[in-house]
């Protein structure tokens, strides 16, 4: 009996302590709010022109590839040195297939084949350079393949995957592309450009414009199919390639690795920015609403079916968002699931958290100096910066001491002063007497 007792109050001894320490785990581990983050961007590398994208191969090279605006990709080894020789060159001084002039026009996305490492494939999205007045600007999505002999080179044989695709005036061109967890690949369109959509793409699904579009480029030997599952497959009114509409000009995407969600920023017209979660066969909106009003505002409108913004901003805080990427690295635990995101005009950069589910709250991280032309996320799943006017790629960090880990002295906010750019960003397109007024260089606010 007495035995029993004491082996009783060992246990009862023993709960306790397990019990303290799961509280004890439990704090630590519990997520940090996004108040208590110190964001810093630490510089990584520069001297890029006018860059517009930053991002990973997923082959296990830890390598990052920086692509500039007039065509160039260019390669951050695993030690973040900048190679000599370009991936690819789709410039002037290159293969000559893009663009070389329009502020929203230009190489604007690319996207490594999930199974790259096997298979070498990659893909772009661009504006079209051409002497044919008819397919000058047009949208070309493409895929091009590595040398097999140097990993750090490209061969110069371009596949047409989709387009020409019309575009009617030089901005609003979209330009992300990325595969989803699904193996498909997800493409960014604006709505045609002009200002206020006035094609109204946006809303028609004959178009392509103003659109997310899904394709499986995995099924030769055509150079896509259609996923059977897209929402206006086959013989449901409706072009067979998008996924979701309603878009205005998204610009830039992602997929968050946990869970597959996608973010999307779509850059407003004259009030409001947005960031949308976009599911499969999303009315986004546009050009019905702008963020979570009517378009424009002193109208009513039928809002019935539309997917509202999980958030939106004014034009207090910016004047066109730059969609990033929900952090899933782990150098930074008090990031971990936040969605980070900026604006390339204001250099605002937020975080947006879900606190319960569909409720959102955003917390203002920095007030930056730089024109955010994109995030960028690398195979860990650490999150960049592209500074657009600097040509400049940061990588975000959290200089707040964590109470879990030792305080690391080498991480400081850098902000290395760099070369200026030898391709000077151009020209803003011509503005609408509604617009506000535009403070030095814009590019993706765009009329
Ligand atoms: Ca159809
Ligand atoms: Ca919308």
């Amino acid at each position: 009996m007495k035995h029993s007792q004491s082996t009783g109050l060992i246990i009862s001894m023993k709960n306790l302590f397990s019990l303290f320490l799961l509280l004890i785990s439990f704090f630590s581990l519990a997520p940090a709010s996004a108040q208590d983050i110190s964001l810093g961007l630490q510089f990584v590398a520069g001297g890029f022109s006018i860059p517009l994208l930053v991002t990973h191969a997923g082959d296990g090279s830890d390598r990052l590839f920086v692509v500039q605006q007039r065509g160039r990709i260019r390669i951050l080894d695993a030690n973040r040195n900048l190679l000599g020789t370009d991936f690819l060159n789709l410039g002037s001084t290159g293969l000559d297939r893009v663009s070389r002039s329009g502020s929203e026009r230009g190489l604007l996305g690319l996207a490594f084949h999930p199974n790259y490492a096997q298979n070498g494939r990659f893909f772009v999205n661009y504006t079209l350079r051409s002497t044919n007045p008819n397919l000058d600007g047009d949208t070309i999505i493409a895929e091009y393949q590595v040398s097999p002999s140097d990993p750090n080179v490209a061969l110069p044989t371009e596949k047409i995957i989709l387009g020409p695709i019309d575009q009617p005036e030089s901005n609003h061109n979209g330009g992300h592309l990325a595969f989803g967890p699904d193996g498909y690949l997800y493409i960014a369109l604006g709505d045609g450009g002009g200002g206020g959509d006035p094609y109204n793409n946006g809303q028609n699904k004959n178009s392509l414009l103003g659109k997310l579009l899904r394709i499986d480029v995995d099924s030769p030997p055509q150079a896509y199919a259609i996923p059977p599952d897209n929402p206006f497959a086959g013989a449901i009114p409706g072009a067979d390639e998008i996924y979701a509409y309603g878009l205005r000009n998204p610009w830039r995407f992602c997929f968050d690795r946990l869970d597959g969600r996608l973010f999307c920023g779509d850059v407003g017209q004259d009030t409001y920015e947005e960031i949308d979660l976009i599911q499969k066969g999303d009315n986004l909106g546009w050009r019905i609403m702008e963020g979570m009003h009517c378009f424009p505002d002193y109208v009513a409108c039928a809002t019935a079916g539309l997917v509202y913004p999980i958030n939106e901003y004014g034009r207090d805080l910016g004047i066109s968002v730059t969609g990033g990427y929900v952090y899933r690295g782990s150098s930074y635990p008090s990031m971990y699931g936040k969605y980070l995101f900026g604006d390339f005009e204001s250099g605002r950069i937020w975080a947006l958290e879900e606190t319960s589910p569909g409720t959102w709250d955003r917390t203002e991280l920095l007030d930056s100096n730089y024109l955010i032309s994109s995030f960028g996320e690398d195979e860990a799943g650490e999150v960049y910066l592209v500074g657009y006017g600097n040509g400049v790629v940061y990588q975000l960090i959290d200089n707040a001491p964590l109470p879990t880990r030792t305080p690391t002295p080498t991480v400081t906010v850098t902000r290395t002063p760099v070369p200026t750019p030898t391709e000077t960003p151009l020209p803003t397109v011509t503005a609408t007497p509604t617009s506000p007024p535009s403070s030095g260089v814009s590019n993706w606010k765009v009329y």
